[in-house]
């Protein structure tokens, strides 16, 4: 096993992270921005390197300071986190010629689910059922045409370098498709410096569905069931829940056996998530894989009573995982809720600042992920998460009363928080009935704006 891991990242992640190595009697290195100085992880970790100014391409996207961190403190591993650098193939192989275990899959693996086009190919090769759609990308506009003419309309333009729903477009006609391919393509230039395209029939009003999956280098592939990840605002998740309220058993089962198809067919290591969506008519299509570990991984590990980050540093040390698809159970109900440093009737504007005034919620069955405290000032530079709140009962019902219990307790001042937008979103006949989907959000705000006259 690892005497040292350096975490490379920060936030409520690093400090997830460095609780985990803790526990498992592993030392921690922190690297921090300037202006992560007095942040939570920098000062918990059992030594930080300053690793740049504060901006993220300086700092905590510098490969080169990273691994000189890693290098002068003698850490053996590197937990990459979400975001930054845990999904980039090129440090992936940086690491493994310096000798450094990566806390994640192979480059390998990163390259094929990186490339949402080759992702899609690989699926269907897998056997995984895939939206009907593009084979890889489209050469021109000529060809996004006929294929949208044999798939039918609407159809989703989307970037083979995009993922999280950046630079997706949707027409309804060949008309519109004519002048939606090259605006774009220019924005996936603009924006991941690759203007390769795809196409997918647009399907209504699905719900995101994704799978938990997790893989030791001995041949174990586990599903952990689902995280239903519908309530979503511009591709940011709001509220993750397990199980999702419209599985059953079977539907988990074949998804599950889905995503661990895919994942054997790319030799994958490690934990990793398969995005599906899930059509009214009970049809699930593979979207994309997530190949690190996720914002909303605390809504599995309460529902199966494993420590994610745990299995994860422990397969990425050789480790077999020691126990098989029968031997994870699923008990009760899981609920996560993001509260972020943002002002709802501000367009969820972010709100930086200095938090005065700090209360967490906390009785039977609350988990609170974060890296505040009162005093902390939350900079400017970096998303705007401020704390995950988990909630963890014995049936949805009573997960649902449990999270309106412990967001009424959420006390922050001197920032503006989602607590009461999410109070509000739990309160809707929507949320309560289990009946929403990827659309919900954005009709329940559309309604809420024309309510108060903005
Ligand atoms: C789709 C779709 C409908 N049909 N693809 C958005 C995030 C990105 N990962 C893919 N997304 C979608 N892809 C097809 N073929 C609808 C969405 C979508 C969505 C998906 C998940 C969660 C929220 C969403 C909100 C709007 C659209």
């Amino acid at each position: 096993m690892f005497s040292r891991i350096l975490v490379a990242n920060r936030g409520e992640i690093a400090v997830r992270i460095i609780r985990t190595c803790r526990e498992m009697g592993i030392r921690t290195v922190a690297v921090c921005s300037e202006a992560d100085r007095s942040a939570l992880h920098t000062q918990i970790a059992d030594e930080d390197v300053c690793i740049g100014p504060a901006p993220s391409r300086d700092s905590y996207l510098s490969i080169l300071a990273i691994l000189s961190a890693a290098r002068v403190t003698g850490a053996e591993a590197i937990h990459p986190g979400f975001g930054f650098l845990s999904e980039n193939p090129t440090f992936a192989r940086i690491c493994a010629k310096c000798g450094i275990a990566l806390i994640g899959p192979s480059e390998k693996a990163m390259l094929l689910m990186g490339d949402k086009a080759t992702a899609r190919q690989t699926a269907k090769a897998a056997g995984v059922p895939v939206v009907p759609g593009s084979e890889g990308s489209l050469a021109n506009v000529e060809e996004a045409l006929a294929t949208a003419e044999a798939i039918g309309y609407p159809v989703l333009v989307k970037a083979v370098a995009g993922g999280g729903g950046r630079g997706m477009r949707v027409a309804e006609t060949p008309e519109a498709l004519h002048s939606a391919f090259p605006l774009a393509r220019a924005e996936a230039r603009a924006c991941f410096g690759d203007d390769r395209l795809y196409l997918e029939k647009y399907l209504l009003r699905p719900r995101h569905v994704e799978i938990q999956v997790l893989a030791d280098r001995h041949g174990t592939c586990l599903s952990l069931g689902e995280r239903d990840c519908s309530l979503q605002r511009r591709n940011q998740k709001l509220c993750e829940e397990s199980p999702s309220p419209v599985l059953d058993a079977d539907l988990r089962r074949r998804m599950g056996e889905a995503a661990v198809r895919l994942c054997r067919a790319v030799d994958y290591e490690g934990a990793g998530t398969v995005e599906f969506l899930l059509a009214s008519d009970g049809h699930f299509y593979f979207m994309e894989m997530n190949t690190r570990i996720q914002v909303e991984h605390p809504v599995t590990e309460m529902v199966t009573g494993l420590d994610l980050i745990r299995e994860q540093i422990r397969v990425a040390a050789g480790e077999p995982l020691g126990y098989g698809q029968d031997d994870v159970r699923f008990e009760g109900h899981a609920i996560e809720c993001r509260i972020n440093a943002e002002s709802a009737d501000r367009g969820f504007l972010p709100c930086p600042g200095t938090i005065s005034v700090l209360h967490v919620p906390g009785g039977p069955g609350v988990r609170v992920d974060s890296a505040v405290y009162q005093g902390y000032t939350v900079p400017p530079y970096y998303d705007s998460l401020l704390a995950k709140l988990i909630v963890h009962a014995r049936t949805r019902p009573e997960a649902v009363a449990r999270m309106r219990r412990a967001l009424g307790e959420f006390l922050i001042k001197g920032v503006d928080t989602t607590v009461e937008f999410q109070l509000d979103l739990l309160r809707t006949p929507e949320f309560n009935s289990g009946e929403y989907d990827t659309g919900f959000v954005t009709r329940f705000l559309d309604n809420r704006e024309s309510r108060s006259g903005a």
